[in-house]
């Protein structure tokens, strides 16, 4: 298989590297302009957003379409040492969890806000896969605002996914653990005490605040991906699983015996419709649940514990099972709502669910079993079709809008396009190398535009110039517009991606802050102008109420300040324009910098272990005069008793 692929990418490269010529077949005209299809002028700007999930760096970063190009790593789960996410007094709360702090995670999936199963691109959300936790970035900041631990969950794979009218987010459970607290008990006794659950979390209309609404009780299989309807399928959420079998080994017992796995059906319009009657149970679990405040500038921490739980055991209209053979992966529903395409990565045919049909099966009770009293639907009841002899290692499923399904194969390393009514497969795309998601513009919402899709993919070898063993993985965009998928661009990625959107620029870049009225800044430390720059002692705290504006600090000279004090260096930057941030980084001490946006504060937390004479400076170039921008602060022996002075 690998010397079919290296074959066919020399001959791709020979035909983008021949010679000027008016190109005469299909293949060599689109190659031949594909330079100008991603080309982006200087001073232009991209058409697409992309927003990209940064896997095991546990950021995402944003990235321009059709160039490629890196606009932004946004810092989400991870500490970064680059603007003090995790570092500063302000941001360390965002990372807080009902065991502590945790300074990183593994970010998969994203799922931008839509109105009406479209894209209204006001906030991007991205689960964290191991400490299970959801967060939302508010997309005129770039900023994460907000961060919910998930209870009773491990292994937060099957998260966030998203309802048409972001009325939820969802978080199903790769791994099953003892619910509440977790509980001391010997890992054979998985069937009996370990649970999975898939949790609800509401966000609010205006703020996108989210909340955890309610948590389904859920067999202990793995959950793996998720999809909700829309349209006509609005009300329901699918999920695909695998380890059905509800092995706590994989080793001996393998995983995936069984011929069909499923994918569970959720209507969730019905669950929600329960917990209004007062059927959920009061259980209890810690979480945390962060916030930032754009006032303050500040994120404050808050643990719960109270969850409402739904036994769907008990209520026995809220899930149903559709077996799907070996192994689902991803689980994705077209813009229509009406086909629900279940990816096995053992299967050597792609099924394809038909929403009508499901109802139907529901209502003539069409069930082969039921599993704890949740009906089992018959497989040739709810299907409208397989996809034959797709390709190997199906994974993930994009739509372009025109009837179409384009699918990620991981093992034969492509992409495969096909009818998603006649079933029909019409275009194959070699991809360097092994495909995981794949991502077409507004792909998984009601409105796609099929202009563009992005292979992300899990090896590069030899794509690049190389960079010792570790290499930058690598993204593939394709122009879909025609008939025939065509390579255009390969592009490294930063960290992992597994899933992406993208959605049109004109969106949201006229909503851009720009920076922070310093009249609205109200943060308890700030300060509104140079005058009253100072510091002060607390006891063993001490305060340094600092300024920046191009280009200095006040107080430039620190003096009183002794071994074991806690410094605090609150920096407010004045400035008030675009693009005007300054650093704050000093010798000694055991953190990253500050990088303040205009018009903001923020607070580095020293504690010297040594006396001496500590220099202190601006970390980014922000005048001509950035390398005058510096300071120094001088400490004195513990119990010593010098006098502030500043
Ligand atoms: Cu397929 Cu975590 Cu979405 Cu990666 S998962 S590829
Ligand atoms: S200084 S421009 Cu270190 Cu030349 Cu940066
Ligand atoms: Cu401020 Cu450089």
């Amino acid at each position: 298989m690998k010397t079919r692929l290296w074959l066919l990418a020399g001959a791709m490269v020979a035909i983008a590297f021949a010679p000027g010529c008016k190109p005469k077949g299909a293949q060599s005209a689109l190659s031949g302009d594909a330079a100008s299809k991603v080309y982006v002028a200087p001073g232009e700007h991209d058409e697409f957003y992309n927003i990209v999930s940064g896997g095991f760096n546990g950021q995402m970063s944003v990235v321009g379409l059709p160039s490629g190009r890196v606009l932004k790593i946004v810092p989400v789960f991870s500490v970064h040492p680059e603007n003090g996410w995790g570092f500063s007094e302000e941001s360390k709360p965002m990372l807080n969890t009902a065991h502590g702090f945790v300074p990183w995670d593994d970010l998969h999936h994203i799922a931008i806000s839509t109105t009406n199963a479209e894209h209204d691109a006001r906030w991007a959300f991205g689960n964290g896969n191991n400490t299970p936790r959801i967060a939302r970035v508010d997309l005129t900041t770039f900023k994460t605002v907000e961060i919910l631990e998930i209870p009773n969950s491990a292994g937060n794979h099957s998260s966030p996914f998203i309802t048409e009218n972001t009325e939820y987010v969802v978080a199903g459970t790769r791994f099953s653990v003892p619910t509440g607290d977790n509980r001391d008990v010997p890992i054979e006794t998985y069937k009996e005490n370990f649970k999975g659950t898939i949790s609800f979390i509401s966000v609010d209309k205006d703020h996108g605040t989210m909340d955890l609404a309610f948590q389904l009780e859920a067999p202990p299989f793995n959950f793996d991906l998720a999809r909700a309807g829309k349209k006509k399928s609005h009300g329901w959420f699918f999920f695909s699983t695998y380890n059905t079998e509800m092995a706590h080994t994989l080793l001996e017992v393998n995983a995936s015996q069984k011929d069909k796995d499923f994918i569970m059906a959720v209507n969730w319009k019905k669950a929600e419709q329960y917990i209004k009657e007062g059927k959920g149970k009061k259980t209890k679990a810690k979480y945390a649940h962060n916030i930032w405040d754009e006032n303050t500038h500040m994120a404050t921490s808050t643990i719960k514990e109270d969850i409402l739980t739904l036994d769907p055991k008990e209520l026995k209209d809220i899930i149903y099972f559709i077996p799907c053979p070996k192994s689902p992966h991803g689980t994705d529903t077209d813009p229509t709502g009406e086909y629900i395409i279940g990816s096995g990565k053992l299967a050597a045919i792609i099924p394809v669910f038909s929403f009508t049909k499901m109802l139907k099966a529901i209502e003539n009770q069409d069930f082969e079993g039921t599993i704890d009293g949740m009906p089992v639907l018959k497989y040739e009841s709810v299907l409208h079709g397989e996809v034959e002899k797709p390709g190997l290692g199906p994974l993930h499923t994009e739509f372009d809008g025109r009837g179409n399904a384009y699918t990620s194969m991981f093992v034969s390393s492509e992409v495969v396009k096909w009818n998603i009514e006649t079933l029909q497969v019409l275009d194959r795309v070699p991809t360097y190398y092994s495909v995981g998601h794949l991502m077409i513009p507004g792909g998984p919402t009601g409105k796609p535009h099929g202009k563009y899709m992005v292979a992300y993919n899990k090896i590069t070898k030899d794509r690049y110039l190389p960079t010792g063993p570790e290499l930058a993985h690598s993204a593939q965009l394709y122009d879909i517009s025609g008939d025939k998928m065509q390579l255009l661009l390969d592009f490294p990625t930063i960290g992992e991606p597994h899933y992406a959107e993208a959605f049109p620029a004109s969106l949201i870049k006229d909503k851009q802050v720009k920076f922070y009225p310093l009249e609205k800044n109200n943060h308890p430390r700030a300060l509104k102008g140079i005058n009253n720059a100072r510091v002060e002692r607390e006891g063993n705290k001490v305060h340094v109420y600092m300024t920046t504006i191009r280009s200095n600090f006040r107080p430039d000279n620190i003096e009183g300040v002794r071994v074991g004090d806690e410094v605090y260096f609150h920096v407010t930057n004045l400035e008030q324009d675009w693009d005007v941030p300054h650093g704050f980084a000093i010798k000694g001490a055991n953190t990253a910098e500050l990088l303040v946006m205009p018009g903001e504060t923020a607070t580095l937390k020293w504690v010297p272990d040594r006396v001496g004479i500590f220099p202190f400076y601006c970390t980014d170039f922000c005048s001509a005069l950035h390398q005058e921008m510096q300071g120094y602060l001088r400490v004195s022996p513990a119990g010593s008793n010098p006098e502030i002075k500043f």
